[in-house]
């Protein structure tokens, strides 16, 4: 038994999102999703995302590849949800690379390729375009 965990805002869900949850799922046989809350991505970038947190979670928790869904309060809190889901590896896109790797003292670290050309940034982008 392999407890896959990982972790993302999941704004506008999109193509990208779905694909790595596909593959993180595929590298094990239980999938743990944190979701980022509103707050933690005010802190982090000055904004809130477009989906209220309860409609992000809603969405990743209906998803086939899914397991178990929780909030992720606080990037500073890794180490305390590796431990307490019990993560065998943790899984986050290669935008992410080098750093998470200090957490490999208690679980395997995975950096996947992002797919390509889609962002919700880049979504928002084309719907403003006039
Ligand atoms: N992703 C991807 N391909 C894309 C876009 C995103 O594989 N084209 C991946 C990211 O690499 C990440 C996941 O989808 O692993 C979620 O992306 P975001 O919602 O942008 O997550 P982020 O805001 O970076 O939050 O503790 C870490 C944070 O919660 C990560």
């Amino acid at each position: 038994m392999k407890r896959v965990i990982t972790f993302g805002t999941f704004d506008v869900f999109h193509i990208g999102h779905l694909h790595i949850l596909e593959r993180a799922r595929q590298l094990g046989n239980y999938l743990l999703v944190g979701v980022s809350t509103d707050q933690m991505n005010f802190d982090k970038k000055g904004h809130y995302p477009v989906y209220h947190q309860n409609e992000r979670i809603e969405i990743i928790r209906s998803l086939r590849c899914v397991d178990e869904v929780f909030f992720e309060q606080s990037l500073a809190l890794k180490r305390h949800y590796l431990v307490e889901y019990g993560a065998d590896i943790l899984v986050m896109g290669d935008d992410w690379a080098g750093k998470f790797d200090e957490f490999s003292d208690i679980c395997e670290v995975k950096y996947l390729p992002r797919t390509p050309s889609v962002s919700t940034t880049a979504i928002i982008e084309k719907i403003r375009w006039p």
